[in-house]
């Protein structure tokens, strides 16, 4: 099993922000993907239910020094 979730993330400067959060979600166990679109400051992260949810990413991308919710 798979889901996705969007995450909207405040903090990002530039491309090198941009790779840190993509690794600080990728690091996860269950996440199976992280891109982060550096015009939206979203997360589009893959992951398996079960295993990892949305408050352990955010906590994960607030841990690496950005800000982030549940995208709208
Ligand atoms: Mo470069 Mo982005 O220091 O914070 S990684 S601006």
């Amino acid at each position: 099993p798979e889901a996705t979730v969007e995450l909207q993330i405040e903090g990002m400067t530039c491309a090198s922000c941009v790779r840190a959060v993509e690794k600080s979600l990728a690091n996860l166990t269950g996440v199976l993907s992280a891109d982060v679109n550096f015009a939206t400051s979203k997360a589009l992260v893959r992951y398996v239910p079960g295993a990892i949810g949305p408050q352990e990413m955010i906590r994960a991308v607030e841990d690496a020094g950005y800000e982030a919710r549940l995208a709208d």
